[in-house]
């Protein structure tokens, strides 16, 4: 199908939907200037997954692991969100205003969904702006646009190291919010998958679900995935571009 074509029939799904769920993934921010994890230069190009991304790693070296987390938070000042975040969020808005239901579920720690104004996100894997406690559970939020300079290790109350509220590879996801995003998937007439290599589980299988529940399903990434072959339109581009050109072809409501 010809992308002209693949634009105009994601937009009619859209039109006549009641129910829209979405996944989103690292690609959706990457022209907000976010990196994305895999493939070149994504963040595990000089960062090893097992190192930064499990509870073993941050065992070994937590200092460093807090020191790299630290970095994204204080980079995440001068991030905005860019023409595919503000699309998902009109979509929402639409849907919402005809009395239809729609639920966002990124895999990003990064809010830009919230900036961009939309409303029902769940947050499968966390906030890099929450951080909380290993020893004693107490909570730190960090304020964007003031961020100390230099990490904090230690909670101030109890001395021992702190983490941000993310979820490592082995680590369970939030199930309250893993149960709604499935719910969102199981429900919806169409499901739309953006910018994630759906890979890591169970976030990847929020597509399956939505496949097997017999949604119409629309995939927009710049990379092949598992899924291309499986969804309704798998659309090849960018989510800052595509997105909006979806939105400019369903009617004004
Ligand atoms: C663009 C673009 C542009 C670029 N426009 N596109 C079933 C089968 C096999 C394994 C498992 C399974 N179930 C569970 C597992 C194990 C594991 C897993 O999935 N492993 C697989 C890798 C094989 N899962 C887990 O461990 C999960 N936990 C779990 O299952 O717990 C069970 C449990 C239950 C009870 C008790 C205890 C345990 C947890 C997974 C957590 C993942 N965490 C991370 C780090 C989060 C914090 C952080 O940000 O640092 O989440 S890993 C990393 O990958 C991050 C991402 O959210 C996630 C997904 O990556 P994403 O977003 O898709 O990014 P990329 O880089 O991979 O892809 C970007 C894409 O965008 C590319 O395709 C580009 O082409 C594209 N792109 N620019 C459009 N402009
Ligand atoms: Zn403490």
């Amino acid at each position: 199908m010809a992308l002209k074509k693949k634009i105009t029939s994601a937009a009619d799904m859209l039109t006549s939907a009641e129910k829209v769920a979405v996944l989103t993934g690292a690609g959706i921010s990457a022209e907000s200037g976010v990196p994305t994890f895999r493939g070149p230069g994504g963040m595990w190009e000089d960062a090893k997954i097992e190192d930064v991304a499990t509870p073993q790693g941050f065992s070994k070296n937590p200092r460093m692991v807090i020191a790299w987390y630290h970095k994204r938070v204080r980079r995440m000042k001068d991030v905005r969100p860019n023409p595919g975040h503000e699309a998902l969020a009109e979509i929402e808005r639409r849907i919402v205003a005809r009395g239809g239901e729609f639920a966002l579920a990124t895999q990003n720690i990064d809010a830009l969904h919230y900036s961009a104004g939309s409303k029902n996100v769940l947050e499968l894997h966390g906030s890099l702006a929450r951080w909380h406690c290993t020893g004693c559970g107490h909570r730190i939020e960090f304020d964007p646009d003031n961020v100390p300079e230099e990490p904090i290790y230690q909670c101030p109350r109890c001395g021992r190291y702190i983490r941000p509220d993310v979820v490592w590879f082995g680590e369970a996801l939030p199930q309250d919010v893993i149960s709604a995003a499935a719910d969102a998937a199981r429900n919806c007439d169409v499901f739309i998958s953006a910018g994630t290599s759906a890979v890591v589980y169970p976030a990847a299988g929020l597509v399956e679900i939505a496949v097997s529940s017999g949604a119409r399903t629309i995939e927009v990434n710049l990379d092949p995935t598992p899924f291309t072959n499986s969804v309704d339109v798998a659309i090849s581009g960018k989510t800052g571009e595509i997105l909006p050109q979806i939105i400019a072809q369903m009617p004004e409501e």
